[in-house]
């Protein structure tokens, strides 16, 4: 259990614990009282954080009646805190949040009372105890999980996005889909998945996905898989894919014209390369190199020092993986915008030329603003938003690179070009692309799903739109996304859905 002293413990004996309401604090939160659990914490202890959450507003309670609503407790013991529990027998305990000192903490620090997530929870593990405060399942949508980094089932996740790529190759989309959710719900676990036993109660894992883990969990590896990952087709649209600028459909038309290899398509004198595949090629080696935390760093201080040189009051932010504490990235995402609202419709055109006189930009792409909010909720479920963006490539040089470039063996170049992307959203919308750019995809589309099948809402790059009310709900924090929404709030490290 997670336990945070919020403050060393006073050794003095304290007065004792005065009526349930405070005399002298106000009280701020009606609908809270608590309840804090003497044993494990000690009289003084007690003592000491009933007057603290007093002072702060909070109503606690100095016996456990049904009026409580928040039971806390330092008690590491589960087991032996629900028997003394249940023994204290109040009629309203399966009504009450059974929570560790963690809750308390966050309250404390917030100010007011924190949403209770299943990570404050302490479950009733005693034989038969399934209250309302027990072990939340895991849900089929990913915004409401957190998923950090650190992925505890990499070998089942990575043989599911092979199966998904394949379905999405050949554009079968429902089994695509069940295998990228398949594999998010795996990313989100604290533990790996050792026997299908332990997969039954999870969401979104059907027969073949279970077949699937089961042959890994006996064979290690997956016959269906290995046969996609051998298979010429798979291979060949896997790499023309990975140019800049190839999507699948590309990467398909020139399967079918016979080419296999990249000198296959620069020798056939009827493909047409566009500008951005043409950049692809120039810069494939560097850009199919994962851009590292320290090169998103110094490119962070390069964006930074152009923006700010353009509009004093610009609004810088770091988005996409990098946001959500990745340690390497396909490219680095940011979004500027300015206080001013309307200023930021010059503020990439200023960036773009800056950077040109720098002699830094190998490549851009500007798509200027078609954002209009008087036509929305009409856009929705495009997989593109209509804010001014542009997609760069630019060229870093070593010397602005902390820990140095994340470059090969042998290349002495002293720089290396990297794929940026630009995003510039009127300030009033600011909370809004925040969320959506900061992903990850598959955290982005079941936010969306939730607010659409849950909520009856619609959620975009642009805003919320409640169909019920049939109106608009303002956000200018991800914060209050989220709260309109009825979720927990999920930081951005834990969005690696
Ligand atoms: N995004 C999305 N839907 C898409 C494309 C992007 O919701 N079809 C959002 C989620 C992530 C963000 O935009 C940035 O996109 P990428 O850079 O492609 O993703 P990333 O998470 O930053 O991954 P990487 O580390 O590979 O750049
Ligand atoms: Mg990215």
């Amino acid at each position: 259990m997670y336990h945070t002293p919020i403050a060393p413990r006073v050794r003095k004996r304290s007065r004792p614990t005065e009526a349930g309401v405070p005399r002298r604090d106000e009280v701020k939160f009606e609908d809270v009282r608590l309840y804090l659990v003497e044993r494990k914490m000690g009289r003084s202890r007690r003592s000491f954080l009933t007057q603290l959450a007093r002072s702060k507003g909070f109503i606690v309670e100095d016996i456990l009646s049904d009026a409580v609503t928040h039971v806390v407790s330092e008690e590491s013991q589960a087991s032996s805190l629900w028997k003394w529990l249940k023994e204290s027998a109040p009629k309203n305990l399966p009504n009450m949040h059974v929570l560790d000192i963690s809750w308390f903490t966050d309250s404390m620090k917030e100010g007011r009372p924190v949403a209770v997530e299943t990570r404050h929870l302490i479950p009733d593990s005693l034989p038969g105890g399934s209250t309302p405060t027990a072990v939340a399942p895991v849900s089929q949508y990913a915004c409401q999980r957190r998923t950090t980094t650190e992925n505890n089932n990499k070998i089942i996740t990575d043989a599911f996005e092979v199966l998904a790529e394949s379905y999405e190759f050949n554009e079968i989309e429902g089994p695509c889909l069940a295998f990228r959710r398949a594999a998010s719900v795996l990313k989100s676990l604290p533990w790996a998945v050792c026997s299908l036993e332990a997969t039954l109660d999870l969401p979104c894992l059907g027969e073949h996905t279970k077949a699937v883990i089961d042959e890994i969990l006996q064979c290690g590896r997956a016959f269906e898989v290995e046969k996609i990952l051998s298979d010429e087709r798979y291979q060949t649209l896997k790499l023309f894919t990975s140019v800049f600028g190839v999507g699948p459909k590309t990467a398909e038309k020139w399967y079918r014209r016979g080419l296999r290899s990249f000198s296959d398509v620069l020798a056939d004198h009827s493909v047409q390369l566009n500008r951005m595949q043409q950049t692809g090629f120039l810069h494939y080696g560097d850009i199919s190199r994962a851009v590292s935390k320290a090169e998103a760093r110094a490119l962070r201080n390069i964006i930074d020092e152009a923006v700010h040189a353009i509009a004093p009051d610009a609004v810088l932010a770091l988005t996409g993986g990098f946001r959500r504490g990745k340690e390497f990235g396909h490219d680095v995402d940011f979004i500027v915008t300015t206080t001013e609202l309307g200023k930021e419709e010059s503020l990439l055109p200023r960036i773009i030329r800056r950077l040109t006189k720098q002699g830094i930009l190998l490549y851009c792409d500007y798509q200027a603003s078609t954002f209009d909010m008087s036509k929305l909720p009409s856009y929705r479920f495009e997989a593109m938003d209509h804010f001014a963006k542009c997609f760069l490539i630019l060229r870093l040089e070593g010397s602005q690179v902390e820990e140095g470039l994340h470059i090969a063996e042998g290349d002495s170049r002293g720089w290396r070009a990297v794929r940026v992307d630009l995003v510039s959203p009127p300030m009033d919308r600011y909370a809004f692309a925040l969320l959506g750019w900061s992903g990850s995809r598959q955290f982005e589309r079941d936010l969306r799903r939730f607010a659409r099948v849950e909520r009856h809402m619609l959620l975009d790059n642009h805003a919320l739109y409640d169909k019920t009310k049939k109106e608009f709900l303002a956000a200018t924090t991800e914060k209050d996304i989220f709260a309109h929404l009825g979720l927990e709030y999920i930081e951005p490290w834990q969005r690696n859905a």
